[in-house]
């Protein structure tokens, strides 16, 4: 499919996922859609928070080992980078890489893409780099890769594997597992178990960025959906659930109120509320057991001292 036709077919896909999403018992709304251009820039400033740990976290295990981790990728290797937006991670990456054969960065954003295909590549004029527009988590786009020759490494930092249920999450890694041949590599970061109130803080920052960041997702369905959402009706919310270890971000409904999307109603009680994201953090033994469980051999990981966040090393089998 080229760009524009993918284009459509994610408009068409929102449309569905909305109103399908709205209609259930527990209204829900697929994350994924909270990254429009908005969002996204949206989301790069949560990444600058204080009290968004994540993302300096997983920063400093780069910037400390990335050395060891581009030694264990090993030399000629082609990354490919599901949800790569602006593909900020992979460049020191690719640079500490012995001769890497190529990069290809995977995304449903194709403005974001583009511009990093245009810095990476003034920076690295050598490398062959091909974005590929599109949602990860659906077989087709990676029907879209050519045939690589050499060793690959998919390459899933930011703790987007958080965004996944388990049952979610074994059937990415198992999409991911089947892109590859025994010896390519994953690369895959992950959030923590940790103090609730530090998880808690991260996605209810106190300047307010997630809550907009949140609530974009109700612009985004007026503007795209022709929705009638009133942002002002509605209220930011974030907990950490201990059982199922996963913080999960809502959006709730200060009165009672009905709401259109694209011609339909959808009525809203006082205080229900839209799940929009769920953030799964993981224990150093959940994430060996979900690599093992999914075609993968764990060899190496690296976290920070105070074990907030890690980043493993796996070997396709
Ligand atoms: C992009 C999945 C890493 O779950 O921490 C940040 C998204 N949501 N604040 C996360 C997010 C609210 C983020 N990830």
């Amino acid at each position: 499919m080229n760009m524009a036709a993918q284009g459509i077919a994610i408009v068409q896909a929102f449309e569905q996922d909305v109103l399908a999403g709205l209609a259930a018992p527990q209204k829900t709304l697929p994350c994924k859609y909270l990254y429009d251009e908005v969002g996204s820039r949206l989301f790069e400033e949560i990444c600058t928070l204080q009290d968004y740990y994540l993302t300096r976290t997983e920063a400093d295990i780069f910037a400390r080992e990335i050395q060891a981790m581009a030694e264990a990728i090993g030399p000629q290797v082609t990354l490919i980078e599901p949800g790569a937006g602006n593909c900020e991670k992979a460049e020191p990456l690719l640079r500490a890489m012995l001769s890497p054969a190529g990069y290809f960065p995977l995304d449903i954003s194709p403005e974001i893409l583009l511009a990093a295909r245009q810095r990476i590549q003034r920076r690295t004029p050598e490398l062959p780099i091909r974005p590929v527009v599109g949602d990860f988590t659906s077989h087709s786009v990676w029907r879209e890769l050519p045939e690589i020759p050499g060793r690959k490494v998919v390459f899933f930092p930011g703790s987007t594997i958080g965004n996944f249920t388990p049952e979610q999450a074994l059937a990415l890694l198992s999409l991911f597992a089947e892109q590859l041949r025994p010896g390519d590599g994953l690369l895959l970061a992950a959030d923590l178990v940790k103090d609730s109130v530090v998880l808690e803080r991260a996605y209810h920052d106190s300047s307010h960025v997630t809550e907009a960041f949140n609530k974009n997702l109700l612009r985004r369905i007026n503007r795209e959906l022709d929705g009638s959402f009133n942002l002002d009706a509605f209220a930011h919310r974030a907990f950490y659930h201990r059982l199922r270890r996963r913080v999960e971000m809502h959006l709730v409904s200060l009165e009672s109120q009905a709401v259109e999307v694209c011609g339909r109603q959808f009525h809203f009680d006082e205080g229900e509320t839209i799940h929009t994201e769920n953030s799964h953090k993981y224990t150093l033994a959940a994430l060996k057991e979900l690599l093992r469980s999914t075609g993968f051999q764990p060899q190496q990981y690296w976290t920070d001292h105070q074990q907030h966040y890690a980043i493993y090393y796996a070997e396709a089998v």
